[in-house]
């Protein structure tokens, strides 16, 4: 009998799944929620949200795919240990996510939000010009996605550093890491990109401690999850000059109500968690590729530690 493989997302995305599994991978069963059949028969899962009673109903389980780059919306404690969770790590995710960013700190590096309010008061007010080299960019969490933004930011010029837990060696990059290491790299950052994941370590990491660390008038951009934020603190860092301008592309909750004030600040760009998107084609071989991994009894590609959470 073939493994079985259940994807469990929006149907559209479902059949560009299984066109890949039918033409690279017709030695797995792959079958598309809820058309699960039998669930005791299932071994592999992706989804973004697990069943509540994943144990139970999938007593076979032994892979949970997070259909996502982020693995926060899973109770992980509440997962059997018999199953491994992966992340996604996937060539499209990491290319929209360097669109996102690479567009936004171009936009903030020149004074692209200035510029817009200057038009609005039909102003003619060139502000000084400087290079790439003279703009320092520095990217919280050094990952798949963290080292995909840092090798285009390198490529355009960027003055470029990271942090992370462990210690990175990038091309180009000042890596930092470790509490130790953050004063420092907060100290010389103009541009903060966060691209952490959501653990208890990095909730309301955001704060009004952190700003106070970067130089004044820096500017955020926080493409990875909203309880990361203390919005209060950042509109009392954007009003008083702490920092310029926030892009914020997540927020807490999802969608921000009509009444946040994040909403109606001059100085806050807000979009709705598009900065970048799983793509089924990409993503099905990845997939894939680790069910093979897997099978052979390799390491797989984004395998989560459940002690860091990430
Ligand atoms: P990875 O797991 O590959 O990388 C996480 C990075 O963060 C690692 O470098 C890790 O350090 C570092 N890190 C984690 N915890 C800490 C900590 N406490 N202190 C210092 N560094 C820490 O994740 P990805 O790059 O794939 O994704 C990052 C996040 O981006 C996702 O979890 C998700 O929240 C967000 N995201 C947002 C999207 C959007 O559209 N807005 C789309 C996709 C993802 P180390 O290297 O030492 O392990
Ligand atoms: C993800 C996301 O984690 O879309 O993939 O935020």
């Amino acid at each position: 009998m073939r493994p079985v493989f259940v994807f469990k997302a929006d149907g559209q995305r479902g059949r560009q799944w299984a066109d890949v599994f039918g033409r690279e991978a017709p030695d797995i069963d792959f079958r598309l929620w809820p058309e699960i059949g039998e669930p005791q028969q299932v071994r592999y899962l992706a989804t973004w949200v697990a069943p509540a009673d994943l144990g139970m109903q999938f007593p076979k389980l032994e892979l949970l795919f997070s259909t996502g780059a982020g693995v926060d919306q899973f109770d992980v404690a509440a997962l059997p240990p018999r199953v491994s969770l992966v992340r996604m790590v996937e060539p499209g995710i990491a290319h929209g996510m360097v669109e996102y960013v690479t567009h936004a700190v171009l936009d903030l590096h020149r004074d692209m939000p200035a510029y817009r309010r200057a038009q609005q008061q039909r102003q003619w007010q060139p502000l000084p010009v400087r290079t790439a080299a003279e703009c320092s960019v520095g990217v919280l969490g050094l990952g798949s996605l963290g080292q995909a933004v840092l090798a285009q930011l390198v490529a355009l010029g960027y003055d470029a550093a990271g942090w992370s837990r462990s210690r990175r060696a990038l091309p180009g990059v000042r890596c930092h890491a470790s509490a130790d290491e953050l004063d420092a790299f907060l100290a010389r950052t103009q541009i903060l990109v966060c691209l952490l994941p959501l653990t208890d370590a990095t909730r309301g990491m955001l704060d009004a401690a952190l700003f106070a660390k970067l130089p004044r008038g820096a500017n955020l951009v926080h493409v990875g999850r909203g309880p990361q934020l203390v919005p209060g603190d950042l509109l009392r860092a954007l009003d008083a000059g702490q920092l310029a301008e926030a892009v914020l592309d997540v927020t807490d909750p999802e969608p921000l109500p009509e009444t946040d004030p994040l909403w109606r600040h001059p100085r806050v760009c807000i979009t709705p968690h598009i900065a970048s998107m799983t793509q089924p084609q990409t993503a099905a071989r990845v997939v894939i590729d680790n069910l093979r991994r897997h099978a052979r009894g390799e390491a797989l590609v984004g395998l989560v530690d459940r002690a860091r959470g990430y």
